[in-house]
Formats: C-alpha cells, sequence, structure tokens
C-alpha cells in the first residue's frame, strides 16, 4: 500500500516536472533559434513557444506506440548565423533527435534543411520565410506560415492599391530573408505602378543608416520598405525622423512586426508610419489565440514578440505526426508529418506537397499609439 502510493507521487512529480520516469521513452525535441546576438529577443520568444507546447504535453501526458512518452527540449542557439546554424543542425543530427522545430532566419535555416534532410530528420520552421527553402524539395522540410512571396507581395499591394503611394525607395540587410523579401516586394510594386527610387543596402548589423538615409531623401520618397530585422529597424527609424523623413510611410515584413520594435524606436513619431506583414492571423482571430496569449504571458511576462504560437503549432505537429505513426522514428513518422491535419492555434495545419503550409493567411499590422494593430 505505502509502495503503490510512493509510486503514485513519483507519476505525479514526473508529470508536474517533466522529468521523465525510469519506463518513460524518451524523445527529443530539437529547437534552434538566435538565443545571442542583437535578435535574440525573438529567439527567447520561440524557445518559449518550444517549452510552452512540450510542458503542457507532458503534463497531459504523451503515449506514442502504445508506450508513455517524456518529450524532452533540446535547445541550441544558432545566432542568427549561417554557419553556426549549419554545426548545429549537425549537432542535433549527432545527438539522434527525434525532430527539429527552427530554425529561426532563413539565412540558418536554408543551409540546416540540407543537413536534416542528409541525415533524415524532420524540420518545421516557425519563422524563416525566405520561399527558396522548399526549393530544393527536400521531404524533411516544413513551413508553417505563410513565405515571403506571399508577405512582400501583400505589402506592395496596400502600398500600391491601399495608400496609392508612387515613389518608394528600398533598402535590404544582404541576408536570405531580407533580401529575398525586398525582392519581391519590388517586382510587385514596380507591376503595380510604383517608381522605386532608390535601392540602398545594410548589414544585420549595423545601426547607423544616416548615410542611406541622406542618399535616399534626396529622391523624395513617400515610402520605405526595408527587408530586415527590428535591431535595424528601430534605429532607422529614429534617423529617420532625425533627418525630418517623418511623412514617410515605412514597410517592412515580418522581421519587423515585433513587440520590441515599440521599445527599439524609443518614442519616435515615425513608428506611426510603420506597416509589416505577417503570415498568419492576427492572435485575436486564431483559434484559441486568446485563451493561449493568456498562457504564455502568465508563464512569460514581457517576452513574447512573434513567431512563439507557430513555435508552439509546429512542437505539436511534430507529436501529433509521431502519435499517428505510432512511432517516433524519423522514418516511420515522416509520412504522416506529410499528411498533417491538425487543426493548431494559428490555423488548420495542412502542408502542399512541398512541405509549405496550405492556405496561409496574411496580416497587415501598424503601430497606432505605440500599440501594434492589425489592418485587416
Ligand atoms: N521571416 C522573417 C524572419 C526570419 C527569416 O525568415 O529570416
Amino acid at each position: 500500500m505505502q509502495m503503490k502510493l510512493k509510486m503514485t507521487v513519483v507519476a505525479a512529480i514526473a508529470a508536474a516536472t517533466g522529468v521523465a520516469m525510469a519506463q518513460d521513452m524518451i524523445v527529443k525535441i530539437g529547437h534552434v533559434a538566435p538565443m545571442s546576438g542583437a535578435q535574440a529577443t525573438y529567439g527567447r520568444d520561440n524557445e518559449n513557444g518550444a517549452r510552452m507546447a512540450i510542458e503542457e504535453m507532458n503534463a497531459e501526458g504523451v503515449m506514442i506506440g502504445g508506450k508513455k512518452v517524456t518529450l524532452e527540449l533540446v535547445a541550441e542557439d544558432d545566432a542568427a548565423d549561417p554557419r553556426q546554424g549549419a554545426a548545429v543542425a549537425q549537432k542535433l543530427c549527432d545527438a539522434k533527435v527525434n525532430g527539429v522545430v527552427g530554425h529561426l532566419n532563413s539565412g540558418t535555416t536554408i543551409p540546416a534543411s540540407k543537413i536534416y534532410n542528409d541525415c533524415g530528420i524532420p524540420m518545421v520552421t516557425p519563422s524563416a520565410t525566405n520561399p527558396s527553402l522548399t526549393k530544393p524539395g527536400y521531404k524533411t522540410t516544413f513551413r508553417l506560415l505563410a513565405n515571403d512571396n506571399t508577405l512582400g507581395a501583400g505589402l506592395a499591394l496596400f502600398a500600391a492599391n491601399g495608400l496609392k503611394l508612387k515613389r518608394i525607395a528600398i533598402i535590404d540587410d544582404r541576408t536570405a530573408y531580407g533580401q529575398g523579401v525586398a525582392d519581391v516586394f519590388k517586382k510587385t510594386a514596380a507591376a503595380n505602378g510604383i517608381t522605386i527610387v532608390d535601392e540602398q543596402f545594410t548589414t544585420d548589423k549595423s545601426v547607423d543608416f544616416m548615410s542611406i538615409l541622406t542618399a535616399i531623401k534626396a529622391k523624395n520618397p513617400d515610402g520605405i520598405f526595408f527587408g530586415g530585422m527590428d535591431a535595424q529597424a528601430g534605429p532607422m527609424l529614429r534617423q529617420m525622423e532625425q533627418l525630418g523623413l517623418s511623412n514617410v510611410k515605412y514597410f517592412g515584413g515580418d522581421g519587423i512586426c515585433t513587440m520590441d520594435l515599440i521599445k527599439q524606436t524609443a518614442g519616435a513619431k515615425t513608428l506611426e508610419n510603420v506597416v509589416c506583414a505577417e503570415g498568419g492571423t492576427s492572435l485575436s482571430k486564431m483559434p484559441g489565440g486568446a485563451a493561449w496569449k493568456k498562457r504564455y504571458d502568465a508563464k512569460y511576462p514581457g517576452q513574447f514578440q512573434v513567431y512563439a504560437p507557430y513555435v508552439y503549432d509546429a512542437t505539436h505537429v511534430l507529436v501529433d505526426a509521431m502519435k499517428r505513426a505510432g512511432s517516433a522514428d524519423p522514418k516511420v513518422y515522416l509520412s504522416k508529418l506529410a499528411e498533417t491535419n491538425y487543426k493548431g492555434i494559428t490555423t488548420h495545419v495542412q502542408f502542399e506537397s512541398n512541405g509549405e503550409l496550405k492556405n496561409p493567411a496574411i496580416t497587415l499590422y501598424s503601430y497606432k499609439d505605440s500599440k501594434k494593430t492589425a489592418l485587416n
């Protein structure tokens, strides 16, 4: 009797803490994002999404192929650096993780996707949006949000048809993401009557944009598109205010569409000129989005940025495929992952044959009164 009680207590502690009991099968979920450097705020938000999904599933109890499973997060930092991304991908292959959620950046995800394909580990990115990711046709590569063909074109159509802008300058940070989304914006804008008055380039480490903004100012634009992330967009918007570019609209993809952009602009009025796009519906329209956000905020106060709901769903989608396959062996569950039909919090997840999300949504946002606000 006492022994039975002891076992029950141990099981309860294991469920609450996520610590595996001796008889549990361990299933390792890799997660990769920049946890250091200027993009660590995104990385922390993404990792929170994976951790939250895993902790909740462990607390509920996971059975795969009739066996009790404990999910284990193997969290890695790629610092948004393509070389470090490749090294980490190889490390996760060597560690024989059962699946990977990540990476965060297109520049790291694209080279990593080949490594995962070579070692046969499925990966679902919740945030890398460069369309080239799915071009090689790797059966192990999946994306859980709209790609930059949707984001760049949606923003350009809004600039042309919604705001009736005529003269737009383009800046990109020369990363796979920044360059890719800027190219799509440029082509769609030009095809819809917008003149591209200037193109300038920067890096994902720069914070001084005075000279490129001064060059752009001379071309008298009514809008600027920036392909890059918030660590550059924030100072750029501040410097636009300093240079008197206060009435110029500012467009960017999901990379600038963060909560942190409000902090990074430090009160600059140009924040009000931002229109950014995300490859999904707004949290308030996501099925279960509001309830999920409440749980997230309780666990990780003040840390929400942008992609955590997609990471959360990506983690569930991997485990859902393992459950349907009755196996966490990638060779066995990969075909089930391709057949995913999962009602997540972000959307009803189904994949195209190339690993892209079926029927992805797009939401445009502005920052009204320093609050990120959905426009559609
Ligand atoms: N989707 C924007 C940020 C991540 C990336 O694609 O590089």
